[in-house]
């Protein structure tokens, strides 16, 4: 499982524990905010909408407090049964943390005031009434005048009551250290849920599959990134530290079209991003890997329950 030093504050003894579902919108920037707040890029992110396809957890501890963030997929409007599984784990999120951190982003062109997505004002109406829902407005990199965020603020303030408000460019790593601030001071009393050195509830395998996937979504258009599954059929850690960790992983789509778009002409496509993956697997785990792809066509499997399970695609609890 990867772990990594964590920031000064690491000693200080943990007098506040629990977790913190991130949600909001696609692509609103939910990972990267986790990233940022780990300082490290665990997370896949793409400009694709539905990058992160099951919760992520990481942990953070600032302040005296052990903060689990849970990433989960962007709640939307479902046309697939792994759609549908996406969204009901994210609402499992939810219905389990401590706290909710509601995450919405500045349009990528502002042009005078800005005013709420209304699927963010749909999305608040499903936020829990009885837990602390910090919102944080993401990507404030994009206005030079803070001003034109006014009118978002205060319809948003309008729309339910937040425990605090923190305007943040998790691109920029800006604002971070307020938003931990916050979250902070809202969990329960209690002692550390983790063991100190613990980052994530992730074995690395799942990262090296992540990666993979990520890849694909930076290099691909539009059709291909949704029907794409990868699973890992080998992860050998090396014995010696001369060696290297071998991994060989399969990607799944629906379509043999799909296929040959993935290996390009004469497999460029497939060879680099194999190299771009391999070399996100290498600086998270500090060694050198040796990845192989294979590709293989599944018709039809995010509607198939028994490929979603193969996949790792289900949500983990059941709930209406
Ligand atoms: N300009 C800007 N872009 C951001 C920021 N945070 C995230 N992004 C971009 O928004 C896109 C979606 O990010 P991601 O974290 O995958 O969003 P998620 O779907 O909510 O998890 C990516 O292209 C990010 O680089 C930010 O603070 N500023
Ligand atoms: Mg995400």
């Amino acid at each position: 499982m990867p772990s990594k030093p964590s920031r000064k504050q690491a000693h200080q003894a943990v007098v506040r524990a629990g977790t913190v579902a991130i949600v909001g919108r696609s692509n609103v920037g939910k990972s990267t905010l986790l990233n940022a707040a780990l300082e490290l890029r665990l997370a896949a992110v793409s400009r694709r909408p539905q990058t992160t396809r099951m919760p992520l957890l990481g942990i953070v501890r600032h302040g005296g407090a052990e903060i689990g963030f849970l990433d989960t997929p962007g709640l939307h409007k479902a046309d697939s049964k792994l759609g549908r599984e996406m969204n009901r784990s994210a609402r499992d999120a939810l219905r389990d943390a401590d706290v909710v951190l509601f995450v919405v982003a500045l349009p990528p062109h502002v042009k005078g005031d800005v005013r709420p997505h209304p699927g963010d004002l749909a999305l608040i109406e499903q936020l829990p009434t009885d837990k602390p829902v910090v919102l944080v407005v993401n990507k404030i990199d994009v206005i030079r005048d803070k001003g034109q965020m006014l009118p978002l603020l205060a319809a948003l303030s309008a729309a339910r009551q937040f425990a605090a408000v923190v305007p943040v460019s998790a691109l920029a790593e800006d604002g971070i250290g307020s938003v931990l601030d916050e979250v902070a001071k809202l969990l329960p009393e209690g002692p550390a849920r983790h063991d100190e050195d613990t980052l994530t509830d992730r074995p690395m395998r799942h990262f090296a599959a992540e990666y993979v996937r990520e890849a694909i979504l930076r290099a691909t258009a539009q059709e291909v990134p949704h029907a794409v599954a990868v699973t890992i059929d080998e992860y050998a850690e090396p014995s010696t530290e001369k060696e290297v960790t071998r991994i060989s992983a399969t990607i799944h789509v629906e379509r043999e079209g799909q296929k040959r778009i993935l290996i390009g002409e004469k497999g460029a496509m497939l060879k680099r991003m194999g190299t771009e993956a391999r070399e996100r697997i290498e600086e998270l785990i500090g060694g050198r890997v040796h990845l192989a792809l294979w590709i293989r066509v599944t018709a039809d499997w995010r509607e198939r329950p028994d490929a979603l399970a193969d996949f790792g695609l289900l949500a983990r609890t059941e709930s209406p």
